[in-house]
């Protein structure tokens, strides 16, 4: 792995040849060729992924297409441009050159001709037309709203509804997350800063401790992996004595809300029991079964003036809505939990491939279980968990895959 930890450490960019990452012999769609040198692993958590992403514009064209064929329900299509950017993200260098992926894993002939393009010719036609096709503009406007999921904004397309407005005039049956999601739109789409999270943390940790000292409160999702701004904020929740994390969300959150800083919330209860055995149709549960709180927060922002969407006299607002999630774990799943809840999704996906395919190992947010010995593996840190897979420990901060 130290293929790129020496440049990264400097933190400033350094171009270095492509041709110094070769590719691993694991990898079904490259020719590992005869040159001898680091590779590049096929999975992205035995990568270390750290900020900044020196290859952006050919991601998010990746990405872009990932996103359309998901919509499309094209799973393996999807998987596949899924799984090739994240290799780009790891690479500290630039790929200029369409030669330069030879040395990488991952790239099958689609995703190959799109940074060929790019690199040749400044765009890809293919994701310039995606970019502009009614179906998926309008997928990723109603996909963004909090509560809509692919599925929902793939019917309402059907239906024949475009726009925001359409869903609000045409008096759409909405739930209430909907509803809140359709009603805060501005400001749950615009980026959630480390300050703001930062605040919000200190709003948590005030009403968490007023319960349950001892109580630990970490901020998990993107910013635990050192990005600057995020969609949302999360946290794990958790008490060293177990059992004393019992009953306290619901404290929690009636105390913030009584305090009129919640201007959505639904509640979802601890649902986990431990399995005395666990089958690889398990691994594909993606959903944990932690107590949580999904919310929408009342963040004031007494410097800032925000733009208010409703009538003239209260254009001016002093406060922001922001998405949080709260998330209670027992201490003895701490670890699992921090691990599932820090990312990225393609990291926590990878992981749960290379457990299964390269471990025989289910891992979820919970727990690890080794299915050749029938027994659960327990954990007191990441780095354990990392130890059981065989994995060298990756850091918060490398894991933005
Ligand atoms: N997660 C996961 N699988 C999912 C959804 C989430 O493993 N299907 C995990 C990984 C990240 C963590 O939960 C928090 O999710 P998000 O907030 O969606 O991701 P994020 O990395 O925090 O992104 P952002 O910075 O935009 O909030
Ligand atoms: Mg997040």
């Amino acid at each position: 792995v130290s293929w790129f930890t020496e440049s990264m450490a400097s933190g400033s960019p350094v171009l270095i040849e492509p041709r110094h990452c070769l590719v691993s012999s694991q990898c079904p769609e490259s020719d590992a060729s005869e040159v001898e040198g680091p590779t590049v692993p096929v999975y992205a958590c035995q990568r270390r992924t750290a900020l900044p992403n020196w290859n952006q514009i050919l991601t998010d064209a990746l990405e872009i297409l990932a996103e359309e064929a998901e919509f499309g329900n094209s799973e393996g299509r999807s998987l596949a441009f899924a799984r090739a950017a994240p290799v780009l993200r790891s690479i500290p260098y630039a790929v200029t050159r369409f030669e330069d992926l030879n040395s990488l894993p991952c790239f099958g002939a689609h995703s190959r001709k799109i940074v060929q393009e790019i690199t040749e010719d400044g765009s890809s036609v293919e994701v310039q037309r995606v970019l502009h096709s009614e179906r998926y503009r309008t997928l990723k406007v109603f996909s963004g709203i909090f509560g809509v999921g692919k599925k929902t904004a793939d019917r309402w397309y059907q239906e024949g509804l475009r726009t925001l407005d359409d869903l609000r005039k045409k008096e759409k049956k909405l739930n209430r997350q909907q509803e809140a999601g359709l009603q805060h739109y501005t400001d749950l789409n615009s980026p959630v800063t480390r300050l703001e999270a930062d605040k919000i943390q200190h709003v948590v940790q005030d009403a968490v401790l007023r319960f349950l000292p001892g109580a630990i409160i970490t901020l998990t999702g993107g910013f635990q992996r050192g990005k600057q701004s995020g969609h949302d904020v999360d946290f794990l929740i958790t008490h060293p004595t177990e059992g004393k994390e019992m009953g306290l969300l619901i404290k929690v959150v009636s105390w913030l809300s009584s305090q009129g800083l919640l201007l959505y919330h639904h509640m979802k209860q601890n649902s986990y029991k431990e399995p005395t055995q666990m089958s690889v149709q398990a691994s594909k549960d993606r959903l944990d079964h932690f107590e949580s709180c999904f919310s929408i927060f009342k963040l004031d922002t007494p410097n800032e003036q925000m733009e208010s969407s409703s009538t003239a006299a209260e254009n001016i607002r002093n406060w922001k809505a922001l998405r949080v999630d709260l998330v209670v774990t027992p201490f003895s799943q701490y670890p699992f939990a921090l691990l599932g809840w820090t990312g990225s999704k393609h990291f926590e996906r990878e992981l749960r491939r290379f457990a299964v395919h390269e471990r025989k190992m289910i891992l979820n947010s919970h727990a690890l279980y080794d299915t050749k010995q029938n027994v659960m593996l327990p954990a007191h840190s990441e780095e354990d968990i990392f130890a059981h897979l065989g994995l060298d420990y990756i850091l918060p901060t490398e894991r933005n895959a």
